[in-house]
């Protein structure tokens, strides 16, 4: 009989046996279930359901799923990302899966289905209102993150936790697919439409200016360990109902730019924009995007800085106004930053969202990825400025306004 006490990769038949034999969370005599429903790109993902009750497994392979360039990654990687679901979990439970095992011989955790949730994703691109999204996004991010950082928490615990959540495998893949990838195509894995291949090659291919900005963004990257952050805090990474969101998928937790998290999440909700901007035409829908993604921009300001007022117990920065603008003026200028590059690596790069890859005209695919190459290119050239502004969105329109899909 298979003892799950030596790792090794398992298909569905072996996660019923898991379940039934070692887990024990249902009756014996339960009929039992399981499908693998997975559709990122590094782990394995089954849902075993009673028919009433079902809970989420969530194993490590030892190579990603997904690329070509097939990589090797860290099986602690699992381990690490259950500790990191139930810190979120322990500061804020409504925005986090409860975690039910961490198993760190089967590189496995499980944890409750979110089962009346949709993926945030899909949930934008069908055009679904959320009044929530804002406030529980923005909670999440200050939260989570000034939680772990210096002036939070006390100078052993942070220099150890900088040191636990080392997470070298998955920041590697960052540091090439998000910040090398979009301007040198080492992996040879770009793609995007065959009449924008002129403006690749100028705007991002050649152009030095753009990245050495992007070189100093991946500096910071690799080296202000900031707070704990997600990592990878895209709109499949989230979850929705009408009450909540859930966030999820942070295996690419380690302590980096808090400007990080902030900025993936813009970027992402702009692809949502940008798709309705061209594909639905709703205009209801685009303005409620516009409203959202301001507000997260300004309820993210104006949080962080009632947490740095009123949690802080450092003498040196207690009441510091000038400190605190300075260090919220740099977590913002970072993130615009991150926003443009992560919006230049999913439409030039191989992890595409599908806010491009559902459009199969191919009129309307070339315009979206021309708009976002623009906004992307833009909002890292300028995000000191944006830094300092409000009305994000405006320059956003500003942009597309701008667009002259002749000169292409
Ligand atoms: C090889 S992994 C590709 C991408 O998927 C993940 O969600 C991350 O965004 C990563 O960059
Ligand atoms: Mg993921």
């Amino acid at each position: 009989m298979v003892r799950f006490n030596e790792y090794f990769l398992m298909e569905e038949k072996d996660v019923l046996l898991y379940v039934k034999n070692k887990l024990k969370y249902f009756k014996q005599d339960d009929n039992i279930s399981c499908k693998e429903i997975g559709d990122g790109n590094i782990n394995y993902v089954y849902r075993i359901s009673n028919g009433k009750d079902s809970i989420i497994l969530k194993q490590a392979g030892v190579h990603t799923r997904s690329n070509s360039s097939g990589r090797i990654l860290d099986m602690n990687r699992n381990a690490r990302e259950a500790q990191v679901l139930s810190y979120y979990g322990d500061i804020l439970p409504d925005l986090a899966p409860k975690i039910i095992c961490i198993d760190k011989v089967m590189n496995l955790f499980v944890m409750e289905d979110l089962k009346n949730y949709t993926i945030l994703r899909d949930a934008l691109i069908k055009g679904q209102i959320y009044h929530h999204l804002q406030e529980q996004l923005t909670d999440f991010i200050v939260e989570s993150t000034l939680s772990t950082a210096d002036f939070f928490t006390d100078a052993f615990s942070k220099k150890d936790n900088v040191a636990k959540y080392i997470n070298k495998e998955l920041c590697k893949i960052s540091e090439e697919l998000v910040f090398r990838e979009p301007f040198f195509n080492l992996l040879n894995e770009n793609s995007f439409s065959e009449s924008l291949n002129k403006f690749v090659e100028e705007k991002l291919y050649k152009n030095k200016t753009l990245q050495l900005e992007a070189a100093k963004l991946k500096y910071e990257f690799m080296n202000n360990a900031q707070a704990l952050i997600h990592g990878d805090l895209h709109t499949g990474s989230i979850f929705v109902n009408d009450d909540y969101v859930k966030v999820m998928d942070c295996e690419f937790a380690f302590y980096g730019p808090i400007g990080y998290d902030l900025g993936t999440i813009i970027a992402n909700f702009i692809f949502a924009y940008v798709y309705h901007f061209n594909v639905t035409n709703d205009k209801n829908y685009t303005s409620f995007l516009f409203v959202v993604i301001d507000d997260i921009i300004r309820l993210f300001k104006n949080k962080f800085i009632t947490k740095f007022i009123h949690e802080t117990n450092d003498i040196s920065v207690k009441n510091n106004e000038d400190f605190i603008e300075f260090y919220l003026l740099e977590v913002l200028k970072t993130a615009f930053g991150i926003c443009g590059l992560e919006i230049l690596r999913r439409t030039t790069g191989c992890a595409k969202v599908k806010e491009i890859e559902s459009v199969n005209d191919k009129e309307t695919r070339r315009n979206i990825e021309y708009i976002l190459l623009n906004i992307g290119i833009e909002c890292i050239t300028y995000r000191d400025k944006l830094a300092e502004e409000e009305k994000f969105m405006k320059f956003i329109d500003n942009i597309i306004q701008k667009i002259d899909f002749d000169n292409i």
